[in-house]
């Protein structure tokens, strides 16, 4: 049978940015609901958000049915957990507090089969979504599954060239707010502040050397908008509960301008 997994990464090759909804809330319905808004993928937020593994699995095949790409942001860098939403059927994984080339590495080797990495074999459910036989399953889920590492520390940073570099990674991802906190010694959170979008520049200098995705997370159109000139594409468009907010404080503010 031919493929119909989504290719991430002949998406991401287009010049146009790639605007994706973020969800905190663990919950299928929703999950189907979020693929069809006019937004080019879904990230399960599985870090900070309060979905988790079992939660994520029948999103992540929700997400697929609506053909749109799902992500996972896990909950750390350890390699079961990468394995674990790549086998769901994850189109990309985004790995927090990415601070070295070794760590790097490490998520590589976790997210990708050989000769890039050592990913374990058993994506049974990857499989099924992705409409492949095994054999042809191990010759491309290297392409079908993109791998991002977060920069959001001052390490990171002070690493990035060295990260950027590592084999098999497929993009970088700024967690503006970490990033802008660690850059303050804790004083502020900023993610439009000078220092914050200095880092950026940097990165999106490092991601671009290495032929890689630039992503951040956005989360407002101001923010978007600054981060698309900086070079990034691949950037958060907002997250599940501050849609219902932003959508009921506009009404009540529509209602009572009546
Ligand atoms: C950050 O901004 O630090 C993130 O991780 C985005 O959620
Ligand atoms: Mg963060």
């Amino acid at each position: 049978m031919a493929s119909s997994h989504y290719d991430l990464k002949a998406r991401l090759a287009r010049p146009e940015p790639f605007l994706f909804s973020w969800m905190s809330i663990p919950s299928t319905h929703l999950a189907a609901q979020m693929a069809r808004l006019p937004l080019d993928g879904v990230c399960l937020d599985m870090q900070h958000g309060m979905i988790g593994f079992s939660d994520a699995v029948p999103m992540i095949a929700a997400i697929n049915a609506a053909g749109r790409p799902a992500i996972a942001r896990i909950l750390w860098n350890e390699p079961g957990l990468v394995g674990q939403v790549l086998d769901a059927g994850a189109a990309a994984v985004v790995a927090p507090m990415v601070n070295s080339r070794a760590e790097a590495e490490a998520l590589v080797r976790a997210a990708k089969y050989p000769p890039l990495g050592g990913r374990s074999w058993g994506g049974y459910t990857a499989l099924q979504a992705s409409g492949l036989q095994p054999a042809e399953y191990l010759r491309q889920a290297n392409r079908l599954t993109q791998v991002f590492a977060m920069i959001e520390t001052v390490v990171a940073l002070n690493n990035v060239e060295a990260i950027a570099a590592t084999p098999g990674l497929d993009g970088l991802f700024v967690g503006p707010s970490d990033l802008s906190i660690t850059l303050s010694n804790g004083a502020a959170i900023a993610r439009t502040g000078a220092a914050t979008l200095k880092a950026m520049e940097r990165i999106a200098a490092a991601a671009k050397a290495n032929n890689l995705v630039a992503g951040a997370f956005g989360g407002d159109p101001e923010r978007i908008g600054i981060y698309l000139k900086l070079g990034y594409k691949f950037i958060t468009a907002g997250v599940d509960v501050d849609f219902l907010q932003a959508g009921a404080a506009a009404l009540v503010k529509a209602v009572n301008a009546n």
